[in-house]
């Protein structure tokens, strides 16, 4: 499927799904929110992929909501937006495979959100994050405020929120907000070499690690981990698990057939 402002390759088992609207820093639209929906959709629905990579074409990973859109919103086509932001946002966040945010620039607003909606965030050492809502006369609206303390916690979050600061890569990296930083050539290199490193295991392990580790952040930890055994015991259900016990047992590479 062609789509107006992404880009899709997959390669090698990875999707690398390209947010292509430079001109408007790949400034979040309606429409940009339902072709990524649509994006996910074809993701889903081929069987060899084991993770996906999200970044951004030119200067900005995304750098927020569309702010000429907005601008214009009725409460009710507000309201629609924020519905649709919010469900594809948490789509990402429940996929099924892992989703890398490649962050190769500006990560601002809802730019910022959506890479914290993914489940690891590499970034190049010329992004910037931030969540300028405020000075807009707004708050985050795509759960800035619910997963930014959950990553790097209140008060880091709430400093960040109050004052709209942008900060860089390297101090994204030491608050806990990215995984790594790399220079800019090397960001796209070091989000394969993670994807591929996760596609080598068991990928509905992985999967279940997921939703374990996501749910389980979300609830008190007597359910998380009654969660975590639930399904701890359904890998026991798997081919999988029988490969990979079996291989170690045996001194041989695994080899896993995704079941
Ligand atoms: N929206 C629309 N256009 C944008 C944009 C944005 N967020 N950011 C940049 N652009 C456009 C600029 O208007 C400019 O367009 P032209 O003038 O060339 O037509 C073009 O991209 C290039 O930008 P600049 O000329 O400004 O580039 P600079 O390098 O000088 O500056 C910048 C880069 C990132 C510092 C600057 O562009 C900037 O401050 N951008 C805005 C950043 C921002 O405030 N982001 C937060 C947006 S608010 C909701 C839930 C969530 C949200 C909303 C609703 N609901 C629940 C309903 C989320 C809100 C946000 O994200």
């Amino acid at each position: 499927m062609a789509f107006e402002n992404f880009v899709v390759v997959v390669e090698e088992r990875i999707a690398l799904v390209t947010i292509n609207r430079p001109q408007a820093l790949n400034a979040l639209s309606r429409a940009v929110l339902e072709e990524l929906d649509e994006a996910l959709d074809q993701i889903e629905s081929s069987s060899g992929v084991d993770a996906v990579i999200l970044t951004g074409e030119g200067k900005a990973f995304v750098a927020g909501a569309d702010i000429a859109e907005m601008r214009g919103m009725s409460a009710e086509e507000g309201r629609a937006f924020g519905v649709l932001g919010s469900r594809v946002f948490r789509r990402i966040e429940r996929f099924r495979i892992p989703v890398i945010a490649a962050v190769n620039g500006f990560a601002l607003g809802g730019g910022c959100e959506l890479a914290m909606a993914c489940d690891i965030r590499i970034a190049s050492d010329k992004a910037k994050f931030g969540q300028p809502e405020v000075g807009l006369g707004i708050i985050p609206g795509f759960s800035g405020t619910q997963r930014l303390p959950r990553i790097v916690g209140a008060s880091k979050a709430k400093e960040l929120i109050f004052t709209g600061d942008m900060i860089k890569a390297d101090e994204a990296l030491a608050i806990g907000l990215v995984s790594k930083v790399v220079p800019p050539e090397e960001l796209l290199p070091a989000c394969r070499a993670l994807a591929a490193k996760i596609g080598k295991n068991a990928s509905g392990a992985v999967a279940y690690a997921k939703a374990a580790v996501n749910r389980g952040l979300e609830t008190d930890i007597e359910t998380g981990m009654e969660l975590e055994q639930n399904l701890f015991g359904l890998c026991f259900a798997s081919a999988d698990q029988k490969e990979g016990m079996g291989a170690f047992i045996e001194k041989r590479p695994a080899s896993f057939v995704g079941k």
